[in-house]
């Protein structure tokens, strides 16, 4: 539908269709009697309870219209909070667009927190000289209650500022949970209370990879960031990667190596070098005492163990150590997540593997989903975010492959691993590591656009997903990243607006 009109000033309308959106609504119900034209007497009504989400709506319509949006009562824009349906997903929520105005409903904040994205990319994401709002019904909700990324703070360390505005891009795409990998061989990431060296000596100066740095969270900066994601229902997943990957803390207290001597520090990609000593008392004191303080900073349910690539350490000793150190989790009252390697050992009830293989070979996960475990899927060759997209990519890493968009977009988690199907699915997460990386910008072009990829897996019915249809409603994101300031990467596989 091309339509002309006379506006120098702002940018020329164009209506949406009600599905361009992602992740693709469950439902969407077009209905082209019913386009809603936004008038300059606009305002938001919701009751107080939705008060939080209403002010945003309203800043969302500011931008794209330029009208004043106050909030009052019975506006042509309303909210409704109705949690008299106990079967609905949290998350779940209607939209209807009439001629007359729009009518948001969910049973919680979070499902209008959902709604109001979906909303807000059916809107111009800048001043537009009028706005038209196609009519009709979306009734959606989540394939899978955990849809994740993660950030590796550890081998670059992002600002709290940083993290707050990928916190707030991610949240657009209905990504609900960011994990932190905060600590590794090269640095430690997070103040912890009673071991003040973990920060000092590797949250140091030149505990990046190559020497940069410095950079750590305070407690205070975690639990504001923690709040921060809060506001944009995105719940915050600390790591703290045990066994192995641990010579930052080794550097800061060589009581934690094998004969008390000090190491190295190291500012290099090796990996599999380091580990704890499950022989000596003082790891499990250390241990517990770090994931004692995370569970007292973390209101979010789960707390991330590590557990990957302990190559220095025995079979007998990882059992040993897993088996000691995973039931502290809970006594702190989280659920403990490990990447898949921790499913060689009987884990508690609640232990959630996160499978990042790219064979076959499952990694003892297909046990633990029989057993009852609930899995987070992350296979490196369709989910890592540091992978190149090509041959041309000037970030990044291969060592999974290349993964261009439409590889990242074109498989289901469900497929993955036999006897890991859909019942046994927590969720998807997309890791995204920084061993190449040096800036949000950087972190923005290998996330953008692969993790709305991950993001729709995660969130529409596996029957309704397309490429073709992504890839098409894919296109219309380039000018949205642009006027959000986003450094997304401009692949050829798109036709990009
Ligand atoms: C493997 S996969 C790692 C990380 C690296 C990453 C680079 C996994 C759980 N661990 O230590 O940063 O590869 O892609």
């Amino acid at each position: 539908m091309e339509r002309q009109f006379m506006v120098s000033r702002v940018s020329a309308p164009t209506m949406r269709q009600l599905g361009d959106v992602i992740p693709l609504p469950a439902s969407v119900r077009p209905d082209a009697s019913a386009d809603f034209r936004i008038t300059s007497d606009v305002s938001v009504s919701a009751a107080p309870a939705a008060a939080a989400v209403a002010d945003e709506l309203a800043e969302v319509l500011r931008r794209s219209t330029g009208f004043p949006v106050p909030r009052g009562e019975d506006g042509a824009v309303r909210l409704h909070l109705d949690d008299s349906d106990e079967v609905k997903s949290p998350e779940s929520y209607r939209l209807d667009i009439a001629a007359d105005g729009v009518t948001l409903s969910a049973p919680t904040q979070q499902g209008l927190f959902a709604g109001l994205q979906t909303l807000r990319q059916l809107l111009p994401e800048s001043l537009a000289a009028e706005v038209v709002l196609p009519g009709g019904r979306i009734e959606d909700e989540p394939r899978f209650a955990y849809r994740g990324t993660m950030l590796d703070l550890a081998r670059h360390f992002y600002s709290p500022a940083d993290i707050r505005s990928y916190i707030d891009t991610i949240a657009q795409f209905k990504i609900n949970y960011l994990h932190l990998h905060l600590t590794d061989d090269q640095g430690w990431r997070l103040e912890i209370e009673g071991w003040p060296r973990l920060t000092e000596v590797s949250g140091g100066e030149g505990t990046g990879i190559d020497g940069q740095g410095p950079g750590f969270l305070t407690a205070q900066e975690y639990t504001d960031l923690v709040a921060y994601g809060e506001t944009r229902f995105v719940t915050i997943v600390p790591e703290i990667d045990l066994p192995g990957h641990v010579n930052a803390a080794q550097v800061a207290y060589p009581e934690l190596t094998t004969d008390g001597e000090p190491v190295q520090p190291r500012t290099d990609a090796e990996v599999g070098y380091s580990s704890l000593v499950a022989d000596k008392e003082i790891t499990y004191t250390f241990v517990e005492d770090v994931i004692r303080v995370v569970a007292a900073l973390t209101p979010g349910p789960f707390l991330h163990i590590g557990g990957d690539e302990a190559l220095s350490t025995t079979a007998e000793d990882y059992r040993t150590f897993m088996t000691r150190v995973l039931p502290m989790a809970g006594k702190y009252g989280k659920r403990a997540i490990g990447w898949h390697e921790m499913a060689a050992v009987d884990l508690p009830p609640t232990a959630v593997p996160q499978y990042w293989r790219i064979e076959p070979a499952d990694g003892g996960v297909t046990r633990a989903a029989q057993a009852g475990h609930q899995v987070i899927m992350s296979p490196a060759d369709r989910s890592y975010l540091d992978m190149k997209y090509d041959d041309a990519s000037p970030l990044g890493l291969d060592w999974a492959g290349l993964l261009g968009v439409e590889r990242s977009y074109d498989w289901d988690p469900a497929d993955r691993l036999p006897g890991v199907g859909e019942e046994s699915l927590l969720g998807v997460e997309a890791p995204l590591w920084s061993e190449t990386l040096r800036s949000l910008a950087d972190v923005h072009y290998m996330a953008f656009p692969r993790l709305l990829a991950i993001a729709e897996i995660g969130w529409t019915p596996r029957a309704d997903r397309d490429w073709t249809s992504f890839r098409r409603r894919l296109a219309e994101y380039g000018p949205r990243f642009e006027a959000q300031g986003v450094n997304y990467h401009r692949s050829p596989e798109i036709d990009w607006k």
